[in-house]
């Protein structure tokens, strides 16, 4: 709908001097792989299957994705309407997907022996797209890397324990951290985000739970690189200090973010299935209408939606993801005006429905199609002129001006200030 009131101001985030591609874009895809594609089953496997090092090392030399085409991965995000990629160069078991100097844990060193980091930012710039690096402070390979609550090892007796960290020196791992970086974000052209993960010091309850956090990482240290390196990053906020933006993890808010009381950029970060990583056996995929409404219900409260795709041993999308992709992709195809730019409205939209607004285009998204008529309260008066988006095709409406006997006016008793369009019986095939 064409609305007559003034239009919003967008979203307040841009004075503060956060980069506007990345709230008017609000679509991006997350790609988790690494060595856990071959056992296929979720990228926590070495921690919760308790793999040794020894044991986990057939993964590496097994690592030969013959189908790997990072030009047909940048095509695919493309075509689904995703305007940024963000990849894990290293999850938590890590292992390096680009030619770290600082390690001979990578895949240059596999029977693979490509760069896949270079391979993906020149074919992410190539679409058009933004490039995002996951970066993992977690590393359950590093040799100087201690037990922790969540590290593998955490369920050992306190004697294996001690022996393990023998000799271990988290001051070292944190150089090697920052120097991984250091190689990342100089050698790659420019990276437009930063999402590291993660931080997990509970410190009601640290004898417990163990943890590391921001002395860890040296987080302000690593921060403060960061963005020396590349001056207009976004980086996330996992770090355990405050980041550019919020993270919430597979939820979707309610609400729009707000951190003491300003709103705050925020990205859900969501899976297919439940996990990252490629999980052979999991079935448990979220149809394509569900992701769309996720995806409109965070621009309707101000957020981004970061969706995952774990490729194969192989190095391709697997078949469901692909499905999943096209799906989103030929609904963006005539929905995309609704995302791109768009954010929230001050309007109330009724049930099951959500708005998204972009200046004076208002979008009102029906996740369950009503019979004839959709009464939206308070837009009496203040709509120009009324569409389908999928066609561009006229809706008529009817109006309850404010301060009028809503009996009168045979639009079912709605309050004055209603306006009632009148849709196709059937919903449009879109
Ligand atoms: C982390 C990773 O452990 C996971 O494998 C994946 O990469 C995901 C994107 O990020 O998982 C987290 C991190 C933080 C929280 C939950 C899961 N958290 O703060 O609730």
């Amino acid at each position: 709908m064409t609305i007559t009131a003034p239009a919003e101001p967008q979203t307040a985030t841009d004075a503060a001097g956060f980069p506007a591609w990345f709230t008017h874009d609000r679509f991006g895809m997350f790609i988790h792989w690494g060595l856990y594609a071959l056992p296929a089953r979720h990228e926590w496997v070495k921690n919760r299957e308790r793999i040794t090092d020894a044991d986990y090392q057939k993964y590496f030399d097994h690592f030969d994705p013959d189908l790997f085409d990072a030009a047909d991965w940048a095509r695919r995000a493309r075509e689904a309407g995703m305007k940024y990629v963000v990849l894990t160069t290293k999850h938590h078991e890590g292992f390096c997907l680009w030619d770290s100097k600082l390690t001979d844990y990578k895949s240059t060193n596999t029977p693979f022996g490509r760069d896949i980091v270079r391979e993906f930012v020149d074919a992410i710039r190539a679409e058009g797209l933004r490039v995002g690096f996951y970066h993992s402070l977690i590393d359950w390979h590093h040799p100087d890397f201690t037990v922790d609550g969540v590290h593998p090892r955490r369920d050992d007796s306190p004697e294996e324990i001690e022996a393990f960290d023998q000799g271990r020196d988290m001051s070292r791992y944190r150089e090697y951290l920052h120097g991984q970086v250091e190689e990342l974000l100089t050698d790659y052209g420019q990276v437009d985000y930063l999402f590291y993960d993660f931080s997990y010091r509970d410190n009601d309850h640290e004898d417990i739970w163990g943890g590391k956090g921001r002395d860890d990482w040296g987080s302000e240290e690593l921060m403060a690189l960061t963005k020396r390196l590349q001056p207009g990053i976004i980086v996330n906020d996992r770090l355990d200090i405050p980041g550019d933006l919020v993270t919430p993890e597979q939820y979707q808010p309610d609400k729009p973010m707000e951190v003491d009381g300003a709103p705050v950029p925020w990205e859900a970060c969501q899976t297919l299935n439940g996990s990252w990583g490629y999980d052979r056996d999991n079935v448990n995929l979220k149809p394509v209408d569900l992701l769309v409404r996720m995806l409109v219900d965070g621009v309707s409260n101000n957020g981004n939606m970061l969706l995952n795709i774990g490729p194969t041993g192989r190095g391709e999308f697997d078949g469901v993801s692909r499905q999943t992709l096209d799906g989103i992709g030929t609904w963006m195809h005539q929905h995309a005006r609704s995302v791109y730019g768009a954010g929230p409205s001050s309007f109330v939209a009724p049930r099951n429905t959500v708005y998204t607004q972009n200046g004076n285009r208002l979008y009102l998204h029906l996740f369950a199609w009503p019979f004839e008529h959709v009464h939206l309260p308070d837009l009496a008066g203040k709509v120009a002129y009324a569409q389908l988006l999928n066609d561009a095709s006229e809706l008529h409406f009817r109006e309850i001006p404010p301060g009028t006997r809503a009996q009168n006016t045979g639009l079912g008793g709605q309050p004055a200030g209603t306006l009632t369009l009148t849709l196709p019986i059937v919903r449009p095939d879109v």
